[in-house]
């Protein structure tokens, strides 16, 4: 093992958090890490390493696996360097911070909330939307309703200030130009398998930054942000809602998947679907998808370079970066 290999190996006992700079390893050795190794999970961007500790911690302790999805991505949703997920993430074009959840388990069950304000735990509400409620999506007024019936607190609603100063800034001009790998990405999303070979998946965002109001992008719609079956395997995806919901991307590579394809095959023609429906702005549409396969086979592939994910076993949490269609320079 190289050197540099070796150096952003971190150990699970440890507190593999994320060291920047130095968590990347070339795409080349994506697919065949880990191979076939469980428990496993995936996360998407630089925050899926302590997301993944957080996960992994869990099933250590004796959680299930929907216990594991859940528990990671609440570190995400609480941490104040992301502006892309939990309240600190940046508005919409109104200056309010709406966040977008889902959650899925491989038997089929599904729970998702959407433009909804002032709680902390978007995943955590889609998960009582997935076990408490006969429905699949709960938004806005009534998802907050959901959320002061079951007992979660009631945030403040005040733009973090990291998000008040980029908010301010961009009113400036009021533009809206998605940014590829800037200023739109860091949405979490997370697929991981059990030792047993159960699946689950969670993805939380506060969507695209400056957005209109109401705007509500994949991550919250089952087959677009997140699909998990345990018959076959699990995607969740990162990047321009609008163009992997025009694909129903994570539903797709799954499907792929059951089809014989590999997981990276899958992202990939995923990729190749989303760029041919996109192709007028693609110069300007980032987005990403990651998979597993039941045989523990794992698969990342963006629009764009710049898509990393973080890999999780029992023993081992590193970044790793994705391929891309168009390549660098
Ligand atoms: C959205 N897909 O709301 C999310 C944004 C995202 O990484 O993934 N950013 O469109």
């Amino acid at each position: 093992m190289s050197q540099r290999r070796k150096f952003i190996k971190q150990s699970l006992m440890g507190s593999a958090l994320f060291i920047p700079g130095v968590s990347s390893i070339a795409e080349a050795t994506a697919p065949s890490l880990f191979k076939g190794e469980k428990p496993l999970i995936l996360s998407t961007w630089n925050h899926g390493l302590p997301a993944n500790a957080a996960a992994v911690e869990k099933l250590k302790s004796g959680g299930s696996i929907i216990d594991a999805v859940e528990t990671g991505v609440k570190d995400t949703e609480l941490d104040l360097s992301n502006l892309s997920v939990g309240l600190q993430g940046l508005p919409d074009r109104e200056g309010i911070t709406t966040l977008d959840a889902s959650i899925m388990s491989g038997d089929g069950s599904c729970g998702a909330v959407a433009f909804v304000r002032q709680v902390k735990h978007p995943i955590s509400l889609a998960r009582v939307v997935m076990e408490k409620t006969p429905h699949v999506m709960i938004v806005g007024e009534g998802a907050k309703q959901l959320a002061i019936a079951e007992g979660f607190p009631i945030e403040k609603e005040e733009l973090s200030p990291g998000a008040k100063k980029a908010y301010l800034k961009w009113k400036e001009t009021s533009q809206y130009k998605p940014v590829i790998n800037i200023e739109n990405h860091d949405t979490i999303g997370m697929i991981g398998m059990d030792a047993k070979g159960n699946l689950a998946g969670s993805c939380t965002t506060s969507g695209l930054s400056y957005k209109m109001h109401g705007r509500v992008g994949d991550s919250p719609i089952i087959g677009a942000g997140l699909f998990v079956d345990n018959e076959v395997g699990a995607a969740t995806a990162t990047g321009l809602g609008e163009s992997i919901i025009r694909i129903c991307g994570s539903f797709l590579i799954v499907e792929l998947m059951r089809q014989g394809r590999t997981p990276q095959e899958a992202c990939e023609e995923a990729v190749r679907r989303l760029i041919a429906k996109n192709s007028k702005d693609i110069k300007d549409i980032q987005a990403g998808f990651l998979a597993m396969n039941k045989d523990g086979e794992v698969g990342a592939y963006a629009v764009h370079p710049g898509f990393n994910f973080a890999q999780a076993t029992l023993q081992n949490n590193v970044m790793i970066d994705s391929g891309s269609h168009f390549k660098k320079g």
